[in-house]
């Protein structure tokens, strides 16, 4: 890995904590004041889009955030050792932990887990500087392990069905995508299997110009089944690398949508058996908990491989990839972090427990 990009990654990944940590103390100050309210049970669709982010490539999501960074980190260290550092811990401290945890959209299973280990940490380890590392080692190990990114595609055309509700960023996150394959000198074809505006096919249009990639679309209302089906024989016939397939997350019914999908994979099926290769599913991290429902219904109807959550710029809930990745068993792939080409990271478990948990 270059050396750049590495320390873009490390800044990165530190950049995400702070934000995380910032919730998570500020969750647990929201909490202890009664304010909180509770999560939504139900799959929504996540609100409209909000407006752009500040010029990409003036002053980058990493840089903004690594100014507070050392800041952060100190009030959360702060925080534990208020909490576990006269001696040792008292139940009364781990109940403060768990408020940290649950608020911070770590889920309720993982929490449990979590302080279930620490309250069996021997008593010499529990003060602050045992308890985060304890934190820190048990919340990695939650952490499903991401499979690397592949330096060569294991078949061709490689065939990626890209699924999750209206806004979440699917439309943005395979152009970021695209542009990812492209840098690595693969041919792309995108379908535009939203068929249901036509605002979203031209966004895709939009991408497939700046990624350089081809496009296979029909006209708005034409049955996303055809378009698929279009797409993938023109993929096959032309021998492209990679095939990236938009759908539609429009929740009329959650059955409907389901049942759309389905039918969008059998086509793909038919046409290469075998594929879709990969199911990714776009959650959008400001929603909290509401991501975790999103990525249970979607697990359970499609065959999701892998998670990518979006916006983490604008959220301080990224706590929500230990809930994702330890409740569903599913990996997060990638993380958005704003709205520009160059704004998709692959996760890096390491990387992000490091930068939540940091000891020192
Ligand atoms: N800040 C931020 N915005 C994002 C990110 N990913 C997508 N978006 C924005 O989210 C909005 C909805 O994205 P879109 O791709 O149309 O969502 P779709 O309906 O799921 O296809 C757009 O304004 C995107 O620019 C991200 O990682 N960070
Ligand atoms: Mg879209």
């Amino acid at each position: 890995m270059p050396h750049d990009l590495g320390s873009t990654l490390v800044l990165w990944a530190g950049a995400w904590g702070v934000a995380i940590l910032v919730a998570l103390v500020g969750s647990l100050l929201r909490a202890r004041q009664g304010a909180t309210g509770a999560a939504p049970e139900e799959i929504e669709e996540t609100r409209p889009a909000r407006p752009a982010a500040s010029q990409p490539g003036v002053v980058s999501y990493r840089d903004r955030l690594r100014g507070g960074l050392a800041k952060s980190r100190a009030v959360f260290a702060e925080r534990l050792t208020a909490a576990f550092g006269r001696g040792s811990a008292r139940d009364a401290d781990l109940e403060a932990l768990e408020e940290v945890l649950i608020e911070g959209d770590v889920g309720v299973r993982a929490t449990q887990d979590l302080l279930a280990g620490l309250r069996g940490l021997p008593a010499e380890q529990r003060n602050a500087a045992g308890m985060t590392r304890a934190l820190r080692s048990r919340m990695r190990a939650l952490l499903a392990d991401v499979p690397p990114e592949t330096a060569s595609l294991p078949k061709t055309p490689w065939v990626v069905l890209v699924v999750g509700v209206n806004g979440v960023g699917k439309t943005t996150t395979i152009g970021k995508l695209a542009a990812r394959h492209r840098a690595a000198g693969r041919s792309v074809l995108l379908v535009a299997g939203d068929t249901f505006r036509a605002a979203a096919i031209e966004q895709l249009g939009v991408w497939a110009e700046r990624a350089d990639c081809q496009i296979v679309k029909q006209g708005p209302g034409s049955d996303p089944s055809s378009v698929v089906f279009d797409g993938m024989s023109a993929a096959v016939a032309r021998g492209v690398d990679v095939v990236l397939i938009d759908t539609a997350g429009r929740l009329h019914t959650k059955v409907n949508l389901m049942e759309e999908l389905k039918k969008v994979r059998r086509v793909v099926d038919r046409v290469l058996p075998g594929a879709p290769h990969e199911v990714l599913l776009v959650v959008d991290a400001t929603t909290g908990q509401n991501a975790v429902s999103q990525a249970r219904t979607f697990a359970g109807a499609v065959d999701v491989t892998g998670v990518i959550l979006t916006k983490l710029d604008g959220s301080a809930r990224g706590g929500v990839v230990v809930a994702i990745s330890h409740e569903l068993g599913l990996p997060v792939r990638y993380v958005g972090v704003g709205e520009s080409v160059a704004d998709l990271q692959p996760f890096d478990p390491d990387a992000y427990v490091d930068a939540l948990l940091a000891a020192e």
